[in-house]
């Protein structure tokens, strides 16, 4: 009987058929209150359920839902030759421009950025287009702890352990059309709650943030949904609650805050190719033999030890990646 209630609220109508069944995930205690208040209204009616209370029950959902997923076993396949970036200088030196503009100022203007509840628009060339919420997607597939490094294109980078699943598992539940050559990602849009957003600067910026990756790129092993970081859930200024990650492409390849994936059959435009496509192109693999057209990719800064190495072709990942560009 309950169940046949669930199905008919309406925040649920989005959610594909391979989602697991309500029961399966939320606390107990949260089942009793929304039968004692149903009792109390004197209802068993569908589309009773008030807005409220499915908030805060979402809000129950996934509190226990982040405990129960982090940490995340490491998988020892993914473990490059470098020590982990310090926790403090990573997480305090954030490029993400709907907050600051200024690398160390985003961890302190996150606080306003409401992350929970959270769901990901899918449309553009797809079976059928879904509305998923976060709880959703953290279902798809278990979550692990991979070690990756991570190169920006300004010339500084990071070794940190993410904790997320493959791409290819999310693409495959959401059964692409095959005409789909290219995924689009877009970033949360809300001026509101992103201070960088606003003022003359943030004037000239093609927001909301986009991004884009060819349909075997995004099928990559390598390539991440990512959801937590040294392995607890995202902090804010991460790209929380679910950001993707393309270790062997400059970092602006890997949108934070995802609100939308559109399967598309043309190379969509990126953020930063709109602004500048001379320099940041939208293949951009990490390649210290292409310069960037001010300054030099031969080598990178390591942000906690300061350290200068060599920057390596495809960012260390070639004999993974090399292959998706054999044909040039
Ligand atoms: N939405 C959004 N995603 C973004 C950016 C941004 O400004 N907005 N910056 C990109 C750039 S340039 C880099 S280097 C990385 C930084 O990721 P980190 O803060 O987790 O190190 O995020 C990328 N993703
Ligand atoms: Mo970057």
């Amino acid at each position: 009987m309950f169940m046949r209630i669930l199905t008919f609220m309406p925040n649920l109508i989005f959610r594909p058929d391979w989602f697991l069944p309500e029961n399966q995930t939320t606390p107990e205690w949260v089942y009793q209150n929304r039968r004692s208040f149903l009792k109390q209204l004197g209802i068993a009616g569908a589309g009773l359920m008030s807005a409220p209370l499915m908030a805060e029950e979402k809000k129950a959902e996934a509190s226990s839902t982040s405990a129960k997923l982090y940490p995340a076993k490491r998988n020892p396949e993914f473990n490059p030759d470098w020590p982990i970036t310090k926790e403090e200088v990573s997480s305090s030196y954030n490029n993400f421009y709907e907050f600051s503009f200024s690398k160390e100022k985003v961890k302190d203007l996150v606080g306003g950025f409401k992350i929970s509840p959270w769901s990901v628009e899918v449309g553009g060339l797809v079976e059928k287009p879904v509305k998923l919420d976060l709880e959703d997607i953290l279902k798809i597939a278990p979550l692990e702890e991979r070690v990756y490094r991570f190169r920006c294109v300004e010339g500084w980078s990071m070794t940190v352990p993410w904790t997320g699943f493959p791409l290819s598992k999310l693409i495959e539940k959401l059964k692409p059309k095959a005409d789909a050559t290219f995924i689009r990602f877009e970033t949360a849009n809300r001026p509101a709650e992103m201070p960088g957003m606003k003022g003359e600067r943030a004037a000239g910026y093609p927001w909301p943030y986009f991004e884009g990756l060819r349909m075997d790129e995004a099928m990559h092993p390598l390539t991440l949904v990512v959801t937590g970081i040294y392995g607890k859930a995202l902090p804010k200024q991460f790209g929380a609650p679910i950001r993707i990650i393309v270790p062997w492409k400059y970092g602006y390849k890997s949108p934070k805050s995802i609100a939308k994936i559109e399967f598309v059959d043309k190379q969509p435009t990126t953020f930063w190719e709109t602004l500048s496509p001379v320099e940041y192109p939208f293949e951009s693999n990490v390649n210290p033999d292409v310069p960037h057209p001010r300054w030099s990719q031969a080598t990178e800064r390591i942000i906690d030890t300061g350290d200068r190495v060599k920057t390596k072709m495809y960012n260390g990942y070639g004999d993974q990646v090399a292959k998706l560009y054999a044909s040039k």
